[in-house]
């Protein structure tokens, strides 16, 4: 028989579904509607886990619009996360509207509902028939127009100053979901053998400096001459250059080892290649609240006035000390 002072006390685990129940108690005057959005969120998040780690066994990779071998319609993995997430978001009836990468229009949910969601459903496509590392990115504002009417574009294209939370799910080695409501930068990790995310990556915080730096050096000789010079300085310093591809892998490595992420203007794209909206925001938000540094190279990425839904804008973000030089050589 085990004798009671030799059993080892288990460390607490805490869920996300505690996490955040403990911080809505926390914040005076919540409702409830952002913990209810996370949950669906967590839903969908669970459920691309299922898809993203069977989806070579049920044939849900591959271009959208071909057949099975049953002769049912073979879906490709974005649009299965577009669906998933879009679905369990109108479920829950807590937004009012979705703006989804996947989507050339805003989606309009129930009109008395106070959230908007942007979100980027499946991140890294071309890794997806490769079996790499893929995401989600998410981002919530409150509505600007009268709760009870039909959600306006002046609802979807806030500022990432006025995001309210953001994160990201990143299917890895583990799938993890991390996110900010503006108190630091919180890191839960799927326990598969309990089905539910437990917090493993408290009050995350990225180094002010590293040693990696992550863009498509493909593009070198498209790019501006300062990020050329600064690109030249890496390699002098011999730091390590690590792209995958894949904007949530590239972060989620450099927000923990500490690095710098670029995909600023080239000559074929002047806007670079990343998304307001639904990639830059949310990302910005997380590096900020993570001690980092977000910004187009001229501007602070969250204070860019959007004017459509699926603006770009170049991208530089990171440990805060490396986003600084590599500003002062442009
Ligand atoms: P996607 O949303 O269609 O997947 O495109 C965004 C992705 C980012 O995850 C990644 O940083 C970038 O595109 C990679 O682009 P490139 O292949 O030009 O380097
Ligand atoms: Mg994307």
């Amino acid at each position: 028989m085990m004798n009671s002072m030799s059993m080892k006390p288990r460390n607490k685990v805490v869920t996300l579904s505690q996490f955040i129940a403990d911080e809505q108690e926390k914040t005076p005057g919540a409702s409830g509607n952002l913990s209810k959005i996370f949950r669906d969120i967590k839903l969908a998040a669970k459920l691309m886990h299922r898809d993203v780690n069977k989806a070579g066994l049920v044939d849900i990779l591959g271009a959208h619009g071909s057949t099975n071998v049953q002769g049912e319609e073979v879906k490709k993995l974005d649009v299965i996360a577009n669906d998933e997430f879009i679905s369990s978001i109108t479920a829950g009836g807590d937004c009012c509207a979705i703006i989804s990468e996947e989507e050339d229009y805003i989606r309009h949910l129930n009109p008395d509902a106070k959230y908007v969601i942007a979100m980027d459903p499946l991140d890294g496509s071309s890794n997806i028939d490769v079996n790499a590392v893929i995401g989600t990115i998410f981002s919530i504002y409150r509505r600007v127009s009268p709760i009870g009417t039909k959600a306006t574009e002046e609802d979807c294209l806030q500022k990432g100053v006025n995001q309210v939370a953001a994160g990201y799910v990143i299917y890895g080695s583990s799938t993890m979901l991390v996110y900010t409501t503006g108190n630091g930068v919180n890191g839960f990790t799927l326990d598969i053998s309990i089905g539910d995310f437990c917090l493993s990556h408290p009050d995350f915080k990225t180094p002010s400096t590293g040693k990696i730096y992550s863009i498509n050096e493909g593009n070198f000789h498209q790019f501006p001459q300062g990020i050329k010079d600064y690109l030249k300085k890496c390699k002098e310093a011999s730091m390590s250059a690590r792209y995958i591809g894949s904007m949530v892998a590239d972060f989620h490595r450099n927000m923990i080892k500490g690095g710098i992420f670029m995909y600023p203007q080239t000559e074929k794209a002047p806007n670079g290649k990343l998304r307001l909206m639904y990639e830059c925001n949310p990302m910005a938000f997380l590096c900020e609240q993570a001690g980092g540094k977000a910004t187009t190279g001229s501007q602070r990425i969250m204070e860019v006035e959007p004017t459509e839904l699926h603006q770009r804008v170049p991208v530089i973000m990171g440990s805060a000390e490396m986003v600084d030089d590599c500003v002062a050589h442009l």
